[in-house]
């Protein structure tokens, strides 16, 4: 529930991992089978989109890892762990799914998950009633400030509530509550994830769906190596509707924050 495993998918000839999220011209062209197995996935669950911010608005991200982001909270971080998280929390168009594709597998390198039913069960509905408010702050993801941009505090809640709907945001690095009663359900909450967070190692050939607004997502640590052989794993970002189009440029969300 919450993440869908896709195995064993032929992704065709892959070249020795890069050092760098950007792809050389030879690199890219050799992805071909890769790139169409990916998008057509993506386009099965909605809409693939990508961010003006993040690694300069490229559709199909590559997590590898990047020497100078060893110790960072963002997705080319190797030997830290990256938080659990929703991706993009701060952002009011997040995407509705999250697709890995593990080019190149690293059984040291373990992605971690919770699923938002299995934490809501273990909370009690004083402190539910309290994540459905606005009153938690999260900062904008190093992965947009690349260049420099601000960090900007942003208001949301834990639980959003649309119609019968709920969804789940949250961002273990960076979210806090205003006040005594928001950082107390924010604690709980912690304690709850913790107590239900489960393991998956992605291997060579599979392809992880995580359904962004129900599942948080991190990973543990490992080492890089740094010599074409590390871990490899291409990332789409999907929505299942478009943004308004003051808000999308082609497939590029848009969207300005800390100005
Ligand atoms: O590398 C992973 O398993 C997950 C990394 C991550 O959080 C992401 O790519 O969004
Ligand atoms: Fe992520």
């Amino acid at each position: 529930m919450g993440i869908t495993l896709f195995k064993d998918i032929d992704y065709g000839y892959i070249p020795p991992t890069p050092v760098t999220p950007y792809l050389s011209s030879d690199e890219f062209s050799s992805l071909s089978q890769a790139r169409d197995i990916i998008f057509k996935y993506s386009k099965e669950f909605g809409y693939p989109i990508s961010y003006i911010q993040e690694q300069d608005g490229q559709l199909i991200q590559n997590i590898v890892p990047v020497n100078k982001t060893e110790y960072q909270q963002i997705s080319t971080s190797s030997k830290t762990e990256l938080a659990l998280h929703t991706e993009t929390a701060f952002h009011p168009y997040k995407p509705d799914y999250v697709l890995l594709f593990c080019l190149r597998g690293d059984p040291s390198a373990i992605t971690t998950y919770a699923n938002f039913f299995d934490i809501l069960k273990q909370l009690d509905e004083s402190v539910i009633n309290i994540l459905k408010k606005k009153c938690f702050t999260t900062g904008i993801d190093i992965s947009f400030r690349s260049n420099g941009e601000l960090d900007q505090q942003i208001y949301l809640s834990i639980i959003d509530e649309v119609g019968s709907l709920l969804s789940f945001t949250y961002d273990e690095a960076l979210i806090d509550g205003v006040n005594g009663e928001s950082r107390n359900a924010l604690h709980l909450t912690k304690l709850a994830i913790q107590n239900c967070t489960q393991e998956i190692v992605l291997a060579t050939g599979d392809l992880l769906v995580i359904d962004n607004k129900k599942t948080i997502h991190g990973r543990k640590p490992f080492q890089p190596r740094y010599n074409g052989t590390d871990r490899w794993v291409q990332r789409v970002l999907v929505k299942k509707e478009i943004p308004p189009s003051n808000q999308i440029n082609g497939h590029i969300i848009t969207t300005r924050f800390g100005v």
